[in-house]
């Protein structure tokens, strides 16, 4: 068994829920920040069989946009930059998976 743990796009989080639960994936949604744009985004926790990886990958993959993203000016502080070491636009996405083993999984 496996724990994905991908981060999406707000603006896409609707539509891939929608197609991984259509495919009987159990899904969390976490309501997570970039550290760096400090914007939302949304991190889904979804375990798997191992030999429904690729399909979980491949519909959030499908449903996941890259955008370009101006980084805010007010970006510098929380980051601890100058405002001129800020790049001025980001690509954004589409979305970041992580695949790790799962030791076990129970439900009580
Ligand atoms: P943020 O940290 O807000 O990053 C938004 C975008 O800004 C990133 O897009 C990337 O293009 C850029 N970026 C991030 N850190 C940067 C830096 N130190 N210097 C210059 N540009 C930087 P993505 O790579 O598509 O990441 C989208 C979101 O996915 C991230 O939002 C973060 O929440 C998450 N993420 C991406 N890679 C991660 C990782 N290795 N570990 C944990 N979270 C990650």
């Amino acid at each position: 068994m496996k724990l994905i743990m991908a981060i999406v796009n707000n603006d896409d989080s609707t539509v891939v829920a929608s197609a991984l639960t259509k495919e009987k994936f159990t899904v969390t949604r976490l309501s997570t920040n970039g550290g760096f744009l400090m914007v939302g985004n949304t991190t889904f926790l979804i375990g798997v069989e191992d030999n429904k990886v690729e399909l979980a990958k491949s519909l959030i993959n499908k449903f996941s946009q890259t955008r370009t993203h101006a980084v805010p000016s007010t970006g510098a502080y929380g980051n601890n930059l100058r405002a001129d070491e800020l790049p001025a636009d980001v690509a954004v996405g589409g979305a970041t998976v992580f695949v790790l083993g799962v030791e076990s999984m129970d439900k009580y």
